[in-house]
């Protein structure tokens, strides 16, 4: 039984406790924390035996914790991740690995030199059953070579504290990830163009388009919305040679009523991507129980944070930005 501690207890620290507690195998919670004391004892309660710790470090060090989640804030990321490669301890880290490029590499060039993977980058899209199906009909050439990638990515509302570049490093990094192990397609250049504001926006400039070039030549064009008020709204459609594949609606029932017809939507991530972070996590906790990981790399983690930090510069400076990449360690090899 894989004893794990969570760091961060807030939304999806919340949502990951449970589902260790109680949709998971071979895991149980044996602690958390949380800078907000209350909301970890508050948490601590749906998970038996959990203790409560006053600090990251201390749950890390804890010798009934084999495992942690790290699941605070971005900017907490590196601190924990570190502490946890320090202690052989394998660790889950919710996206984006760090909020910079340099905060990721520390992280590669730790793990890279204990040499095996100890790092899984919580990017749940992979483990998707829509966007499974979606790569397996890109993969089969159904549709000839890819050549463009239409992406929506549509929040109905965003909590207070997402602020002005948000909409890139917490929401399209997604994308940034998904269309490179999609594709098996690095990004080279980005570009981001910014429409008129939605008026729901207050500080973040919402919405905005993103334009992608992959080393092979796709095009990929992302929108953010993240105050569409509708509901919560991925899409995604590869345009190839001879035929379109796109996501499907995802577990949409529709309801014939009074006259209409409604297609029902999900209303945030928790609903629309449930499954996915069911797989994802009971795929990390098999990982985890033979001592490391599996599924997105700090690597791949690195990658998306650099064209995070790409992204922001062109919403600033309105240019077309190039994509820089250290040298690639061996222990991310492709294979
Ligand atoms: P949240 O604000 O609801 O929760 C974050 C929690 O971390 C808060 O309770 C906060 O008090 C706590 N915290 C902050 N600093 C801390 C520290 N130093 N030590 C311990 N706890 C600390 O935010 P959230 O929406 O749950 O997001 C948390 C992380 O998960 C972010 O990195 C976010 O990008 C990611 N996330 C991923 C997905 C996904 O789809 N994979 C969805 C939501 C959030
Ligand atoms: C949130 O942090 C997530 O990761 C969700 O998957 C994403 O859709 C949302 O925009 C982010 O704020």
């Amino acid at each position: 039984m894989l004893r794990v501690g969570v760091i961060g207890t807030g939304m999806i620290g919340e949502d990951h406790v449970r589902r260790l507690t109680s949709t998971l195998s071979g895991c149980r919670v044996s602690a958390v924390t949380d800078v907000d004391a209350e909301r970890a004892r508050a948490v601590a309660d749906v998970a038996p035996g959990a203790r409560v710790h006053d600090s990251g470090e201390d749950l890390v060090r804890d010798g009934e914790v084999d495992a942690v989640v790290v699941a605070s804030w971005g900017a907490t990321h590196e601190q924990y991740v570190l502490a946890c490669l320090a202690a052989g301890k394998p660790v889950f880290c919710e996206k984006p690995l760090a909020p910079s490029a340099k905060e990721c590499l520390r992280i590669v060039e730790a793990e890279a030199a204990i040499g095996r993977r100890m790092v899984q980058v919580g990017f749940m899209r992979r483990y998707d059953t829509a966007f499974a199906q979606l790569k397996r009909a890109v993969d089969a050439g159904t549709i000839g070579a890819p050549l463009l990638v239409h992406c929506a990515h549509r929040n109905a509302s965003v909590p207070g504290h997402f602020v002005a570049d948000m909409a890139i490093t917490d929401s399209a990094v997604h994308e940034f990830d998904i269309v490179r192990w999609l594709l098996d397609d690095e990004i080279v250049a980005v570009r981001v163009l910014k429409p008129r504001a939605n008026g729901h926006g207050r500080d973040v400039q919402d919405p905005l388009l993103i334009l992608l070039e992959t080393a092979g030549g796709v095009l990929i064009d992302v929108e953010t919305s993240v105050n569409i008020q509708y509901g919560y709204d991925i899409r995604a459609e590869v345009v190839g040679e001879s035929g379109t594949v796109e996501l499907p609606q995802a577990g949409n029932v529709v309801v014939r009523q009074s006259g209409g017809v409604t297609a029902l939507i999900a209303m945030d991530w928790r609903d629309r991507f449930r499954q996915a972070y069911d797989v994802e996590l009971q795929a990390w906790v098999d990982a985890a129980a033979k001592g490391g990981a599996t599924g997105p790399t700090s690597w791949d983690g690195y990658v998306a944070t650099t064209i995070s930090e790409a992204a922001v510069w062109s919403m600033g400076t309105g240019s077309r930005v190039p994509i820089k990449l250290e040298d690639r360690p061996v222990l991310y090899a492709v294979s």
